[in-house]
């Protein structure tokens, strides 16, 4: 029925179509959208903006807004926008076709930054006045009081940031979401406090979100679910690496660093993420805990088989069956799962508090264990680099995961020298590939050089890297040998089609 979420006859008085409520948007605006990996995303007004924004466009009218929001949104949010040439600056993080295809032929700029900073950052006023705020929630209750929806983001801090905001209400999503979010925003400097969070299971702020009512100009209600994050079956690199994470949490735990059941871990995205959270569902720990930015599949199946006792994120984002068994048992769900805003999931105080595993995916790494997560061969934008930094840099474990080939075996994900850094040798503590895991902590960068040939290097780009450090070491010596003439040949082979 319309309005039967919508509770506060303010804004029940403000319902409008998604049409009208985009015509609030003008050229030049900034936009702190929500969406987090696919989830909380605005499901109508984006896709009437971009619309609205076509018809600009062929009318020779400017039109261009810049895009802020959690991390990446949907095909009809970034893709439809993008598709148009709609936006000018994009930020924090994104992962569709037409985004990238659009930040890497120069129209759009894209700003690449840490996940826990941008709050601070939209604060301090780095990107510009945020003039619309455009989130979407569950429910609206009487008072005002907002529900918010499958991911919190940055979403309560582009509340407090906009003169006009606009709110879909999606009845898609049960209203039995209320109660699963906890937001908490910090203060800045010299006003901050310590953030009074010591277990990944404390509730410390509010299940609701808060808007000053008098800035809401529209409220547009849909039904529509989150896109679907498919997953593959994990392939046999994946449970492979898998494997190998396994029997290294085992000795940690043998060797006293870790209790049984580990510490609290992080887990990027994508399939091998996915695939080690299937591994560990099987293997021999119980009562795991997660400090994480993204549910996925994988972490659902172990709330469900009882191997994660709490799990903490910002957002969830998960494939279309487990959406709907999400949602089926939510009861369930909701006293294991808490959703906080993005400034808190990943906020390196409470990621060294906590002791958190952090595993990550990776581009490409090199012989002394720099990370590349971010630019194909060194200048042509993937994804972002996400919550990866925030965790990396502040876990007690470091953890980084890949496939030791890309691009049917034609690429070595390591590599002499990454043509682009984005966590150093000195944040990044382990490598994982299908041959076998490097523990790097201790070690100096030639004993780092030694172990990562050796344990993650594939058989074919092995001889070649033990003939680079040998040289690097024989020729120039020093205390990271390089031969400055010869390391980005393998990216130029690559450039020109070859083998590296
Ligand atoms: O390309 O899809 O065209 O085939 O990169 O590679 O092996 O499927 O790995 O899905 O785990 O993604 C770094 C992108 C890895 C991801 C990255 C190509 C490869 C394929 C994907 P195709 P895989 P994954 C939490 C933390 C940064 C953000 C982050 C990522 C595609 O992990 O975005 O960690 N990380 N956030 O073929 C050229 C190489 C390559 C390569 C792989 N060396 N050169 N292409 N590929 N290696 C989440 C958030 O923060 C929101």
């Amino acid at each position: 029925m319309s309005g039967s979420r919508i509770l506060n006859s303010a804004l029940r008085s403000k319902i409008m179509s998604a049409d009208e409520a985009a015509a609030f948007i003008r050229p030049g605006d900034n936009i702190g959208m929500s969406g987090f990996t696919g989830s909380g995303s605005p499901k109508a007004v984006a896709s009437a903006l971009a619309k609205r924004i076509g018809a600009a466009h062929e009318r020779g009218e400017d039109f261009r807004v810049g895009m802020l929001t959690g991390a990446s949104t949907s095909p009809d949010v970034d893709g439809e926008l993008f598709k148009v040439d709609g936006v000018s600056l994009r930020l924090p993080y994104q992962s569709d076709p037409e985004c990238r295809s659009r930040i890497n032929s120069g129209e759009a700029y894209y700003t690449d930054v840490h996940l826990s900073h941008v709050a601070q950052n939209a604060i301090w006023g780095h990107y510009g006045k945020i003039r619309v705020a455009l989130v979407e929630v569950v429910a609206i209750l009487e008072d005002g009081r907002l529900i918010p929806s499958t991911a919190v983001g940055n979403n309560p801090t582009w509340l407090d940031l906009a003169d006009e905001v606009i709110i879909e209400v999606n009845s898609s999503f049960s209203t039995k979401m209320e109660g699963m979010h906890d937001i908490y925003q910090v203060a800045l400097p010299p006003n901050r406090q310590p953030i009074p969070l010591i277990n990944p299971a404390d509730r410390i702020g509010d299940q609701y979100m808060r808007v000053d009512l008098n800035k809401v100009v529209a409220v547009v209600e849909t039904n529509a679910p989150d896109r679907d994050t498919a997953f593959s079956e994990p392939d046999e690199n994946s449970r492979m690496i898998a494997n190998h994470i396994l029997e290294f949490f085992q000795n940690e735990v043998k060797q006293g660093r870790m209790p049984k059941n580990l510490l609290p871990f992080q887990s990027g995205v994508g399939n091998v993420a996915n695939a080690v959270m299937a591994g560990l569902n099987e293997g021999p720990f119980s009562n795991l805990t997660s400090y994480t930015e993204v549910l996925q599949d994988g972490m659902l199946d172990m709330i469900k088989s009882g191997t994660l006792s709490i799990a903490s994120a910002t957002a969830i984002s998960l494939s279309a069956a487990a959406q709907t068994d999400f949602f089926n048992n939510i009861d369930e769900y909701r006293k294991r799962i808490i959703l906080r805003p993005q400034e808190i999931s990943n906020h390196p105080e409470i990621i060294r508090r906590l002791g958190i595993i952090g595993m990550n995916g990776l581009l490409e790494a090199d012989i002394y264990g720099n990370v590349n997560s971010t630019h194909v061969l060194g200048t042509r934008m993937m994804n972002g680099l996400g919550g990866s930094g925030d965790f990396t840099r502040n876990a007690y474990l470091s953890i980084f995961m890949t496939p030791s080939t890309a691009k049917g075996g034609k690429l070595s994900c390591i590599v002499p020298m990454v043509a682009h850094v984005d966590h150093t040798e000195h944040d990044v503590q382990v490598i994982v590939t299908e041959h076998g895991l490097a523990d790097l902590r201790g070690l100096a960068p030639r004993q780092r050089a030694k172990l990562i040939i050796e344990k993650c290097a594939a058989p074919q780009f092995r001889p070649m890297l033990e003939d680079y450090f040998a040289r690097a070491q024989k020729e120039v010596s020093g205390q990271t040998p390089h031969l400055l003439g010869e390391a980005y040949n393998w990216h130029l082979r690559a450039l020109r089609g070859e083998s590296m």
